[in-house]
C-alpha cells in the first residue's frame, strides 16, 4: 500500500521556484484579492476602510481566501499593504478614496531621525502576523502562501513624496541632493524589510515576495545600489535566518537590468512585468531560474481571443523551464472576474 500522504507532490509554486519545469505552470495574480470582486468590495465595505481592513485579522484573511476559493489558484498573497512599514516606522499613512495613498514626507536628515527605531515594528504589524498565522491554517494543502513587503526605493519614493508620483522626482531629488540621509532611509527600510519579512515567515509565510514597483526608473548604477543592493541583502539576511526559503523578487520595468538582477540576488524567482517579451526572458532569464510573470493586466478587461492567444503564448514562451504564470503586474478594478476564469481556462486547458 501506498501513503497517499507522503506520495502527495510538493506544492506546485514550491516545485517551480526549485526549479522543476511543470507540464502546467501554477498560477497566480498580482492584487488577486481587490475591487474587481464584488466579495471584496462587500468585505471591505465591513471593514469600514482599507487600513482597517488590512489590520483586522479575520478580514484580512477572508479577502486572501476568496481568490482561492473562486479560482483555486495555486498561490495565495497575504493581504496587506507596502506601506504598512513607514506606518510601523512613525509615518503617517491614510488613503483617499479614489486618489490612492498619502503619507506624511520625509524632505531631510531630521525626517529620517525622527522615524522610530526598526525593532519597533512589531508592535504596529502584529496583526499582519495573526493574518498570516491564519491563513497558514485555513489554506487548502495545495495552496503556498506568499508574504511580502516593498522593496526600500519603492517605499522610500512614497515616504519621500508622500503619494505615489509618475516619475518618482521627489524620491530622485533627495537621493541626488541629500544622499546621506537618503542612504539613511535607505539602510533604516533594509532592515525593517528583513524583520518584517521574517517574522512573517515565523508566523507560516512559506515564501516571500518583495516588490519593486517603481525599480524602473533607476538608471545605471542607480539601479545597482538601491534596487539590485538592497534586494540581496535583503534576500541574503533572510536565507540566512530561514534556510531553503524561496523568494520571488520584482524589479518592475527592470528591461535589460532583469538579467543581472535574476544572477546577482539570489533570488529564486524574478517576476516580469509585460514591458519584456515572454521569448526574450525564456532566453535571457529563465536559463538562470524560475520567472514569474507576464500577462497585461488589460487583457483581463478586454478578454476575448487575445486574452485566450496571449496566455497561451506566454505558457508556450515559457515551457521548457521553470515558470510560475502570473500577470505583468496588478489586476485592475475594471477587469472582468469571467476572464480570470477564461485564462486559467486556457492555462489548465
Ligand atoms: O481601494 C482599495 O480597496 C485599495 C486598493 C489596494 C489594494 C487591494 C491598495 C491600495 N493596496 C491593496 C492590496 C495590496 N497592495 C496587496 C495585497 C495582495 C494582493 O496582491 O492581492 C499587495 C501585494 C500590494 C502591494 C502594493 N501596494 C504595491 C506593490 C505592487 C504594485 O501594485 O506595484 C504598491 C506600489 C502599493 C501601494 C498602493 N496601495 C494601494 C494603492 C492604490 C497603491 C498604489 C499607489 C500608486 O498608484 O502609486
Amino acid at each position: 500500500m501506498t501513503d497517499q500522504a507522503a506520495d502527495r507532490p510538493a506544492k506546485t509554486i514550491l516545485r517551480a521556484l526549485a526549479g522543476e519545469a511543470l507540464p502546467v505552470p501554477p498560477v497566480w495574480m498580482m492584487r488577486q484579492a481587490g475591487r474587481y470582486l464584488p466579495e471584496y468590495k462587500a468585505t471591505r465595505a465591513q471593514a469600514g476602510d482599507f487600513l482597517s481592513l488590512c489590520y483586522t485579522p479575520e478580514l484580512a484573511a477572508e479577502v486572501t481566501l476568496q481568490p482561492i476559493r473562486r479560482y483555486g489558484f495555486d498561490a495565495a498573497i497575504l493581504f496587506a499593504d507596502i506601506l504598512l512599514v513607514p506606518q510601523a516606522l512613525g509615518a503617517d499613512l491614510w488613503f483617499v478614496t479614489g486618489e490612492g495613498p498619502r503619507l506624511s514626507t520625509i524632505d531631510g536628515p531630521d525626517g529620517v531621525a525622527a522615524l522610530k527605531p526598526v525593532d519597533a515594528i512589531h508592535e504596529t504589524l502584529a496583526p499582519v502576523y495573526e493574518t498570516v498565522r491564519i491563513l497558514s491554517r485555513a489554506l487548502p494543502r495545495e495552496t503556498t502562501l506568499i508574504g511580502f513587503a516593498g522593496a526600500p526605493w519603492t517605499v522610500a519614493t512614497y515616504m519621500i513624496a508622500g503619494r505615489g508620483t509618475p516619475d518618482q522626482g521627489p524620491a530622485h531629488r533627495l537621493k541626488d541632493e541629500q544622499p546621506a540621509a537618503f542612504d539613511a532611509l535607505m539602510a533604516r527600510l533594509t532592515e525593517a524589510t528583513i524583520e518584517y519579512l521574517s517574522a512573517q515567515v515565523q508566523a507560516g509565510a512559506e515564501v516571500v515576495k518583495i516588490f519593486d514597483s517603481w525599480a524602473g526608473s533607476l538608471k545605471g548604477d542607480d539601479f545597482d545600489r538601491y534596487a539590485l543592493a538592497p534586494a540581496k541583502r535583503i534576500i541574503a539576511a533572510l536565507k540566512a535566518r530561514h534556510p531553503g526559503l524561496p523568494i520571488i523578487a520584482f524589479p518592475r520595468e527592470a528591461g535589460a537590468h532583469y538579467i543581472r538582477f535574476a544572477r546577482a540576488t539570489g533570488a529564486d524567482c524574478v517576476a516580469l512585468d509585460n514591458s519584456v517579451s515572454a521569448e526574450w526572458a525564456a532566453q535571457k532569464v529563465q536559463v538562470d531560474g524560475c520567472v514569474q510573470g507576464n500577462l497585461a493586466p488589460s487583457h483581463l478587461v478586454t478578454g476575448g481571443p487575445a486574452l485566450i492567444a496571449e496566455t497561451r503564448r506566454i505558457v508556450q514562451a515559457f515551457a521548457g523551464g521553470p515558470h510560475i504564470f502570473n500577470l505583468g503586474h496588478g489586476i485592475t478594478p475594471d477587469a472582468d472576474p469571467d476572464n480570470v476564469s477564461r485564462m486559467i481556462e486556457a492555462i489548465r486547458g
